[in-house]
């Protein structure tokens, strides 16, 4: 009986731990932001590359304590398509995409930080 009790406190330790670790680095959010989000997180976009259709708004949302500020295109070359001004925590920004195509877009202050949009007819 004690060892049943053991067996399972370990197990739901194990679990938690692997679900602390899951949220801490971003890939829980990379499950469970609903379509058409994209919650910024530790540093990171997540899920860090969506599939949207044609007409529709993708609407990020800043959960870091730090300021992000999104803009369309790659660092070297960026394409002004969106560009979110500084995200500080909570803050959200929406684009609508009315065309086909792929999106990449980074942050400004971070520009390791990239993803991309793909809108689909
Ligand atoms: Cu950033």
């Amino acid at each position: 009986m004690k060892k049943t009790l053991e067996i399972s406190v370990g197990i739901c330790a194990a679990t938690g731990l692997v679900l602390v670790g899951l949220w801490w680095n971003g890939i829980l959010y990379d499950w469970i932001t609903p379509p058409n989000n994209v919650i910024i997180w530790s540093y990171g976009f997540h899920p860090p590359d969506i599939a949207v259709k044609k007409g529709s708004t993708v609407i990020w949302e800043n959960l870091d304590p730090v300021p992000h500020k999104i803009q369309s295109g790659k660092p070297e070359n960026s394409t002004k398509l969106f560009e979110s001004g500084l995200m500080y925590e909570r803050d959200k920004f929406q684009h609508t995409f009315n065309d086909v195509g792929t999106y990449e877009y980074y942050c400004v202050p971070h520009p390791l930080m990239k993803a991309r949009i793909v809108v689909l007819p």
